[in-house]
């Protein structure tokens, strides 16, 4: 049962797709302090907590706190309240209650769970307005589901994009991309869509592209799509402003773009140089922008990234002259200590500066809002143009379509990935991690950079990462510019990786299948253990395993230098220790824990009790997998314990 309470004047969403009408009584659960702009629930000592989509540290949120402020960070340390997503849904599991919520509410919200106070739960509002939808459920998957009901059907990419990506920020020419494609078709290493990142454009000027370096491109994508490779354009949220560029110009003409107090239209600098941002939240603007994804998808393109759309600031023309000035006063000074330290705050603190996001307002649904107070909404709503855009311009066609920021709603339009993280270890524990929160909040089509965004990556790491990585929907192997190349064409074991990748395109009739799955039916494609087994005390604290759909257990070794790990079994299971496609071991094991040997280039499966895991012979496209060729891991079961769903993978 889903009930909702309103608080003050929430400003709508649209995140929520269904009309519940509010109840008249007192929020359950939690206590409301309306001075303190606060709710607070006293938890028991074992109460957990699980949620809020994309964020730093574990699956059991408890004992920390997670700010909902979309924010461009690429440094995702242990320490940090706010990545770039706000996904205010939750479930709390104490000892003699059990509910789900979704706090609905635009502008900024903290959720401490007992960070403050090791046994509060605290919801702290900027603004005390918010709709808050408050579910009852048989169980914690029960719960999800009609959570996910009540917020719409999770956006659907082409199958296609279930296929192995390579990206790197600094593929300069269309000769570099070429040459990405031959050495993965050369070494017989499957491969389907290459990204492009802003050196495609023309001095990074979205829906363009450089004609130098990309010479004659709508032949370049033909050429590609004639080897089955698909080009995957980024787009981001700022428009260079520039006189004679006709998105400029439209959007000047048009007024689409955020103006400040006095009416003037912001200046901000992102990489581009000086830009304008559209207004995302205004239906024509919407509108207007959305459109311009067909310049690109005229030469061919079939798939987007929208990338700095918190938005990222690198600095507003404003807040630069404030600095400068300021500067001045500190010229020709003795600085002492504190002022040197406040000195060298105001230069190092110019980019994302929270003040900025203070000078600008939206027009939406009528009514004018300070940026601030719908911050959460805007790389929603660039998503949500091209969404609303594909439906129109191509409205039988799956459109491959993920995004940097998001919130709760944007799931309809696109996917998301997880943003700048590092190749570090750690990071790989954190994509664990998070997949299980996405699939609750209803991002089904997401990923994380595998390998690791910035700083090197080394062999090992990669190849570990990318174990877990073939079981994401999105599986994108990308990097950031100046760091050590990541192609996986580029390392020693190159027959390992081939292998490891085989085996992505092996398991794609079943990834497909339970992606599909989990959107019709609202389930979560990513479990914890504990949402399967909520009586079992050792499956509640497992953080490094997770359910894959319905079949299958996944625990992946996210440590260098180890040859195995200790894997938790909550039932009897069949374990495939995969080397390749054909070259695996078969062992039961039962319940319990386990020590699990797994070398280097070692993917683990563990089929569950009862159930049937399908496995195609691998192929070097998605569109080449022979489905005839099936075959069937089964645990105890038969054939027909598995519903294979397939379709066209492109019409909607
Ligand atoms: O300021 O386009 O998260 O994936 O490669 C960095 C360059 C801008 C951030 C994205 C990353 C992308 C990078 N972008």
């Amino acid at each position: 049962m889903v009930r909702k309470y309103v608080i003050g004047n929430p400003i709508e969403t649209d995140s929520v797709v269904e009309s519940i009408s509010p109840e008249s009584g007192a929020l359950p659960y939690f206590n409301a302090y309306k001075e303190q702009k606060s709710l607070t629930l006293n938890m028991d000592k074992s109460a957990r907590v699980y949620g809020l989509g994309e964020t730093v540290r574990g699956i059991n949120k408890r004992g920390f706190l997670y700010v909902s402020n979309n924010s461009d960070d690429p440094f995702h340390l242990e320490e940090k309240v706010s990545l770039y997503a706000s996904q205010n849904f939750f479930l709390y599991l104490g000892k003699d209650m059990a509910f789900g919520m979704y706090v609905d509410t635009p502008g900024k919200v903290s959720f401490d769970i007992g960070f403050s106070d090791i046994n509060v739960f605290s919801i702290i509002f900027e603004d005390f307005d918010a709709d808050i939808y408050v579910i009852d459920g048989e169980s914690m998957v029960d719960i999800v589901r009609q959570f996910r009901k009540i917020i719409g059907k999770s956006y659907v990419p082409p199958k296609w994009a279930f296929g192995f990506g390579q990206c790197r920020w600094s593929y300069m020419s269309s000769k570099e991309v070429k040459e990405v494609a031959d050495n993965y078709d050369d070494l017989d290493m499957p491969i389907d869509s290459i990204y492009l990142d802003i050196d495609y454009m023309e001095r990074y000027k979205d829906f363009t592209v450089d004609k130098d370096r990309f010479p004659d491109f709508e032949e370049f994508v033909k050429e590609m799509k004639a080897r089955n490779i698909h080009l995957i354009p980024i787009i981001d949220a700022g428009v260079k402003i520039e006189e004679g560029y006709d998105v400029y110009e439209e959007g000047v003409k048009g007024d689409y773009f955020v103006k400040k107090e006095n009416g003037e239209r912001l200046v901000a600098a992102v990489w581009p140089g000086k830009v304008h941002f559209p207004d995302f939240l205004k239906d024509d603007a919407r509108e207007w922008f959305g459109n311009k994804y067909k310049v690109l998808i005229d030469k061919g393109i079939d798939g987007f990234w929208n990338d700095m759309n918190e938005p990222a600031i690198f600095y507003t023309e404003d807040h630069l002259k404030e600095v400068f000035e300021q500067i001045e006063e500190y010229k020709g000074k003795n600085l002492d200590i504190e002022s040197f330290f406040a000195f060298k705050d105001l230069v190092g603190s110019i980019d994302n500066y929270p003040e900025d996001y203070k000078r600008f307002y939206h027009e939406y649904k009528g009514k004018r809002y300070r940026h601030d107070k719908v911050h959460n909404l805007f790389g929603y709503n660039m998503t949500r143009a091209a969404g609303e855009a594909f439906d129109r311009i191509c409205p039988d066609k799956r459109i491959l379509m993920f995004s940097r920021s998001s919130y709760i709603g944007m799931h309809r339009y696109g996917g998301i990935w997880c943003g700048d993280n590092r190749s570090w270890w750690s990071h790989l524990l954190l994509n664990v991690q998070q997949m299980p929160a996405l699939s609750m909040t209803g991002f089904l089509y997401s990923g994380a950079d595998i390998g690791g965004f910035s700083a090197d990556v080394t062999e090992d790491l990669l190849m570990r990462w990318t174990e877990f990585g073939i079981f994401t929907p999105l599986f994108r192997n990308h990097s950031a510019k100046g760091t050590r190349r990541q192609e996986y064409y580029r390392f020693t074991d190159k027959e390992s990786f081939r292998n490891i990748l085989n085996l992505r395109y092996a398991f794609i009739p079943y990834l497909y299948s339970e992606f599909m799955k989990a959107v019709d039916n609202n389930d979560m494609l990513f479990r914890p253990l504990c949402f399967d087994y909520a009586e079992d005390e050792m499956a509640v604290e497992v953080e490094d395993q997770l359910f894959v759909g319905e079949s299958i257990m996944v625990a992946p070794v996210y440590k260098q230098n180890a040859s195995g790990r200790y894997v938790y079994l909550p039932e009897d299971m069949k374990l495939l220790r995969f080397r390749s496609y054909d070259d695996y071991d078969v062992e039961v094991l039962d319940k319990g824990n386990h020590y699990v040997k797994a070398a280097l280039n070692e993917v683990l499966v563990f089929v569950r009790k009862g159930h049937a895991f399908p496995i195609a012979r691998p192929a070097n496209r998605v569109g080449d997998i022979d489905y005839s060729g099936i075959k069937y891991e089964c645990y105890e079961c038969t054939q027909s314990a598995y519903k294979l769903y397939d379709d066209d993978g492109i019409t909607k």
